[in-house]
């Protein structure tokens, strides 16, 4: 067996986690991360058999049956991933019939994923009916994405016409917008469902009061959708009130079209 620290998937997982905490994103134990892994390459790595505990996954998870994820574990921090992956992370197994994960690796202090386990596997099983290369999903709290939609009515298009008008970027990263959920409980199956409708449309989702989701085929791209995001919700709110040149929908579909993207409809006004 190939040692397991070294595994491309741990080591990015490792970079991703330590990179979001550094931009300030994820504070104390806020934000998660769950990657789909390949199973043929967890295989090199572990006997992937040999279950250490299995661990209820709190929902029926049964669409993703025999599928692996490595997820960052609930209560750790960003900040200590790095140093101690064993501990701060964990690979699990879903069982056939979707009620338990089984534990192959990790939660080393008899830890356990996410509390947002939910969220993830519910948005996980959404992307992949949209796209098989899909594999990540990534949440954190962004400081200005969450100032935003402080400021901004929770609305989907409105938000992502903010987003589009202020960094000539958006619609090329992110034609498809962004979801915008109300307040809600996190944590939880309800929001899981929500979270999980809305990526049936869109590759990120904003929670309010809360923060984002991110996803794509790998950390990179999930990683890149929130990082766009927030830089251009920076640039928002570094300019709220003072906005002289706002990008115009005609450049906007100009944009759009110079790329050949699908944008998300009603965002733009006719
Ligand atoms: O893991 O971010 O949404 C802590 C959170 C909950
Ligand atoms: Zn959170």
């Amino acid at each position: 067996m190939k040692d397991i620290l070294k595994a491309p998937f741990i080591v990015e997982m490792c970079e991703t986690t330590a990179n979001m905490y550094r931009q300030g994103w994820d504070e104390r134990n806020g934000g998660n991360i769950s990657y789909l892994l390949d199973e043929k390459e967890v295989a090199e790595y572990l006997d992937i058999n040999k279950v250490i505990r299995t661990i209820p996954t709190g929902f029926d998870a049964t669409k993703l049956a025999g599928k692996i994820f490595l997820v960052t574990g609930t209560g750790k921090y960003f900040k200590n991933v790095q140093k101690d992956p064993e501990t701060n992370l964990g690979i699990v197994k879903i069982s056939a019939d979707g009620t338990t994960a089984e534990l192959l690796w990790g939660y080393k202090d008899g830890g356990k994923f996410t509390s947002e386990f939910p969220a993830h596997m519910m948005s996980h099983i959404a992307r992949l009916e949209q796209d098989p290369n899909h594999r990540v999903v990534a949440h954190s709290h962004p400081t200005y994405t969450i100032a935003m939609n402080t400021v901004c009515p929770a609305d989907e298009r409105d938000f992502t016409h903010k987003l589009w008008q202020s960094n000539t970027e958006c619609v090329v990263v992110f034609p498809d917008g962004v979801g915008v959920l109300p307040c809600m409980v996190c944590g939880t199956e309800a929001i899981g469902i929500a979270t999980a409708e809305k990526m049936k449309d869109h590759r990120i989702v904003v929670w309010t009061n809360h923060g984002i989701y991110g996803t794509g085929k790998d950390l990179d791209e999930a990683f890149g959708l929130i990082e766009t995001v927030e830089k251009t919700a920076q640039i928002y709110m570094l300019s709220l009130g003072h906005a002289v040149n706002i990008i115009p929908d005609d450049v906007i579909r100009g944009l759009a079209e110079l790329w050949n993207l699908k944008m998300m409809d009603g965002v733009l006004d006719d």
